[in-house]
């Protein structure tokens, strides 16, 4: 794999960059390999580089049904914030952070962390309460967050209007070092780096069933044929409830359609990102210009990957009341993902009843931020059978009632 750095650039220029090379292989399967992960969004891809960075696992296969990062990974609104409120979900959050923060040199691929700020509207007095909660809670798990009044946020988003009819600004949580990353990159970055360490990564092949033994995992069937394995990862999103079928387990997750849209580029107006929650939009500027902005999720559970029509003149109308300048935009397009929603809004990071197979799911509307964090812990899980970072996760964690609370963190209407 080439080094890319500026010489790199400045060498390439005098061949007028006809030498660059692919930037990760397209192989076809091998018969065998020591771990199969499905799934090549942000997640999958991460937990098969933490592997081979972190415990020296390479012989690693990456299967995409479609291309990689086509998922939810290619559709976020790129939000990165750990402002959440349980200290196992604070913990996870926040070593991801902390990892985006250094990720672009350590996979030499510049995945535009932008850590400009995010903040979090109270725009209700139970709200205020919340986020002045929130922050005392992450002051004791040492994550950077503070409470800020109107005034403030304000200084903070000058096209803002805090003196809304219905839902006036009241403060907001603030969050210095959260921010945006560029979501393809994030994928690529790590698809690059996994493709580099001798790892195969097979886009358009669709995994079909799983075959198990005497309760083990043995291998998965494909659409490019059957592979042999040693550990399944499974890291699906909105499809873990039919990977699960195909190995004999249920799961707590129900999938339904979260969706965004974009403006045309405008001029720099908000180097901020802002999320209102209870008005519920929320909206940061890219560095095209564009305004991103996102909805909520469809009251009903469907795999449409597009979100009904009626959430986007409620987005918008909502928004408005608060970004008045939003009117005067016109709208460029939208599109939807599927998400995978456990009751709790927490993800699920488990051994599975079937040996050999872990599953890390249920990041539902918020975990694109996750990604480093997930794929830093989901590695060692699958590698020690246990990992700090994972073990509050688990599956039995429904069946025993430790239900890790975050539907107020999560940020997105449910
Ligand atoms: P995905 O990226 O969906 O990857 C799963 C992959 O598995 C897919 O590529 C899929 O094709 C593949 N697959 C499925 N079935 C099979 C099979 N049978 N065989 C082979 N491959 C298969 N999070 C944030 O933190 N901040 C945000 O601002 C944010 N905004 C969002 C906005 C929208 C509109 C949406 C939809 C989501 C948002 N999220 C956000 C959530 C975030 O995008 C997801 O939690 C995260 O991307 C999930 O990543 P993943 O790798 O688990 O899943
Ligand atoms: O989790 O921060 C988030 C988020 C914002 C929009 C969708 N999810």
């Amino acid at each position: 794999m080439k080094r890319y750095s500026a010489f790199a650039v400045a060498r390439e220029a005098l061949s007028y960059h006809t030498g660059w090379g692919r930037a990760w292989r397209a192989p076809e399967p091998k018969s065998r390999y020591d771990v199969v992960i499905v799934g090549a969004g942000g997640h999958g891809l991460a937990t098969a580089y933490y592997l081979g960075k972190n415990f020296g696992i390479t012989n690693v296969a990456v299967l995409e049904k479609g291309w990689l990062g086509g998922g939810n990974t290619g559709r976020n609104t790129t939000i990165i914030r750990s402002n959440y409120l349980q200290d196992s979900s604070a913990a996870i959050f926040e070593k991801a952070r902390a990892l985006y923060e250094g990720l672009s040199q350590d996979l030499n691929y510049n995945v535009m962390f932008s850590p400009r700020g995010c903040l979090m509207l109270a725009q209700t007095q139970s709200e205020v309460r919340g986020y002045q909660r929130t922050a005392h809670a992450n002051a004791l798990q040492g994550v950077q967050t503070e409470w800020v009044g109107p005034q403030r946020v304000k200084e903070l988003v000058p096209i803002i209007n805090i003196d809304g009819p219905r839902y006036p600004v009241l403060g907001g949580l603030w969050q210095a070092r959260g921010g945006t990353a560029r979501h393809d990159a994030v994928a690529w970055g790590y698809a690059r780096a996994c493709s580099a360490m001798g790892m195969d990564i097979i886009q358009q092949c669709e995994v079909t069933g799983v075959r198990r033994e005497g309760g083990k995992v043995v291998g998965v069937d494909t659409s490019k044929g059957a592979i042999d394995c040693g550990k399944l990862g499974m890291v699906v999103a909105g499809h873990s409830g039919a990977l699960a079928e195909m190995a004999g387990f249920r799961l707590p997750i129900e999938s339904v359609a979260l969706q965004a849209l974009v403006s045309e580029p405008i001029k720099p107006c908000m180097d901020v990102v802002v999320m209102a929650n209870t008005v519920h939009g929320y909206m940061s500027q890219s560095d095209k210009g564009e305004m991103v902005i996102g909805g909520g999720t469809d009251s009903f559970n469907n795999y449409t990957q597009r979100g009904s029509f009626h959430h986007i003149e409620h987005t918008l109308a909502a928004l408005i009341e608060t970004f008045p300048m939003v009117s005067r935009l016109k709208m460029l397009r939208q599109w939807g993902g599927i998400v995978d929603m456990t009751g709790d809004r927490s993800p699920i990071l488990s051994k599975t009843p079937v040996e050999g197979i872990f599953i890390n799911c249920g990041w539902g509307t918020g975990g694109f931020k996750a990604i480093p964090g997930s794929g830093w812990a989901f590695a060692e899980l699958m590698a020690k059978g246990h990992a700090p970072l994972a073990d509050d996760f688990s599956l039995d964690r429904f069946t025993e009632g430790r239900f890790i609370d975050e539907s107020v963190a999560a940020g997105v209407a449910h």
